[in-house]
Formats: structure tokens, C-alpha cells, sequence
């Protein structure tokens, strides 16, 4: 219906462009002013309406605005019903606690057994260490025999050597297994320094003879000590040993040190070395 109205005003414009054929030319442009702002006010009018109206005829597909800015967020809404329970959680993985504290102390083990013996050291350190083992077993074997020392009631020392009695009285044989027995030997002086200690334990004994580890058993007038060998030395009396009645075969020393051949039998002080 618009198409057809603008159909009708375009011919009804052609005649008044064939009407002002007849006109003066200054006229003919004022008209064909006045025409063309007829013309183009028609064709706004005519855009309105199309716009305005869902008009059947092909329109042109404008080039799209911009888009509009995003509204204010909405009110929160009200509180729905609660939803359904949900699955339970898989395990969660703990962080590893601080430590305990300290528990009491447990009771002493058995003794562990002895440790292999060390590498052999090299050099300086070998020899030190060699020095040392040698000092420590020299040590320890010497305190070992100033502690039996110490385990009788009289002793001497004289040398590296200590001459110890209890005040024992006794047989050759008994005095050997006494002085055995305490890990000693029977008293035999090496020489006179030796000899004259001797004496003066004697006189702590109040001893007339000591019996000495001397004997010629084996061989008569051939005197040898407890180990079979050659006596080193001695300080008989004189016109002694004489195998008195043919049975003298042990020795005895007197208070004064000089020493006699005697039985083996007769009882005496008994003395022995360490
Ligand atoms: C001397 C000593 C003997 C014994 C005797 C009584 O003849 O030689 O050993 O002591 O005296
Ligand atoms: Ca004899
Ligand atoms: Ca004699």
C-alpha cells in the first residue's frame, strides 16, 4: 500500500516536471528545489513507514549496532530447599605428628663379645703402638706381682726382685709347694746384695735358717737350683756343704747369710722370691 502511494506521487511529480517545461528558467530551478525537498521529505516519510510497519517488501539488513553494556547484577534470591546428601569424602592424608618423647632407659645388655684384633699400623704410628702393647703388658705383669707381694705379711725388696714370708715353718718339700702355690719360687739369692736382703728379713723372722731352692739330689756335692742349673752363686760356710751323716742334700742360709748343706726333712722358715 505504500509502495503503490509512492508509485503515485513519483507520476504525479513527472507532470509537474512536463508542466514547467512552459516556465522561465529561474522559475524552472526555484520548482525543481522545491521539488527535490517534496522529494526528499517523501522518501523520509517513506523510510518512517517502512520502519515502522512489518512490511511484506525485501528489506535491507542493517550493519549491527554496538552492543549494549552488561546490566547491574540482579538481587540475590531467596533460600531454596536444601539439596540431597552428598557422597562421602575419600580418605584424607594426614601430615606425619611431631615425635614422642624421649622413654626411659632400658636395662644394661649382656657383655658383647671381644672385637677382632685391629689392622697392623704403618710406620711411626706401628712402632708407637708396638711401644705401647710393650708398656702395658710390662705394667700390668709388674702390678700383677707387686699385688701378691702385698698379700704377705714381710717382704723385701731387692732388684726387680721381692723376697716375702708369712712366718711359715716347714719341710723342704712343704716350703717348695708353699712358694708354688703362691705363684713364687723358693728364695735363692744371686748374689750378696741379694743375700745380705735376705738376712735382713731374717731378722724380721727372728730365723735361725731359711731354707734356699739348692739341692744336690741329683748328683752328690753337685748343687743345682729348682730349674736343674749350675748354682751362679753361693756363700757356703766354710768346710760346707759336707753332707753331714750322708744326708744333706737341700740348703739352708743362717741369720748371718753364710749357708750350709742340710737334710731336707728339718723344719724352717720358709721364704720365697717373686
Ligand atoms: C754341721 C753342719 C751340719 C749340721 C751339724 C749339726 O756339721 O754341717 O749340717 O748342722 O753341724
Ligand atoms: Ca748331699
Ligand atoms: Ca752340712
Amino acid at each position: 500500500m505504500v509502495c503503490v502511494q509512492l508509485y503515485s506521487l513519483i507520476a504525479r511529480s513527472d507532470l509537474l516536471q512536463q508542466k514547467s517545461c512552459h516556465l522561465h528558467s529561474e522559475q524552472q530551478m526555484a520548482l525543481l528545489k522545491h521539488l527535490l525537498c517534496a522529494a526528499l521529505l517523501l522518501m523520509e516519510f517513506v523510510l518512517l513507514l517502512l520502519a515502522a510497519s512489518e512490511s511484506s517488501c525485501p528489506a535491507y539488513a542493517g550493519v549491527p549496532g554496538i552492543p549494549g553494556h552488561n546490566g547491574s547484577p540482579g538481587r540475590d534470591g531467596r533460600d531454596g530447599f536444601p539439596g540431597p546428601k552428598g557422597e562421602k569424602g575419600d580418605q584424607g592424608v594426614g601430615a606425619q605428628g611431631p615425635p614422642g618423647k624421649i622413654g626411659p632407659s632400658g636395662v644394661v645388655g649382656p657383655k658383647g663379645d671381644k672385637g677382632n684384633p685391629g689392622l697392623p699400623g704403618t710406620g711411626v704410628q706401628s712402632a708407637l703402638v708396638m711401644q705401647l702393647q710393650s708398656d702395658v703388658k710390662y705394667l700390668t705383669d709388674r702390678l700383677a706381682v707387686v699385688e701378691k707381694v702385698l698379700g704377705f705379711r714381710i717382704f723385701r725388696k731387692v732388684g726387680q726382685k721381692y723376697y716375702v714370708s708369712d712366718g711359715l715353718n716347714g719341710t723342704f718339700e712343704k716350703a717348695q709347694r708353699f712358694c708354688s702355690d703362691a705363684g713364687a719360687k723358693i728364695v735363692l739369692p744371686r748374689s750378696e746384695a741379694e743375700n745380705k736382703v735376705l738376712t735382713s728379713l731374717q731378722a724380721a723372722l727372728k730365723s735361725i735358717y731359711v731354707y734356699a731352692g739348692a739341692t744336690d739330689r741329683q748328683k752328690e756335692g753337685h748343687f743345682v737350683d729348682m730349674s736343674n742349673q749350675p748354682l751362679t752363686f753361693t756363700n757356703w760356710k766354710a768346710k760346707e756343704p759336707n753332707d753331714y751323716n750322708g744326708a744333706e742334700d737341700c740348703t739352708v742360709i743362717y741369720k748371718s747369710g753364710v749357708w750350709n748343706d742340710i737334710n731336707c726333712n728339718s723344719e724352717w722358715h720358709v721364704v720365697c722370691e717373686l
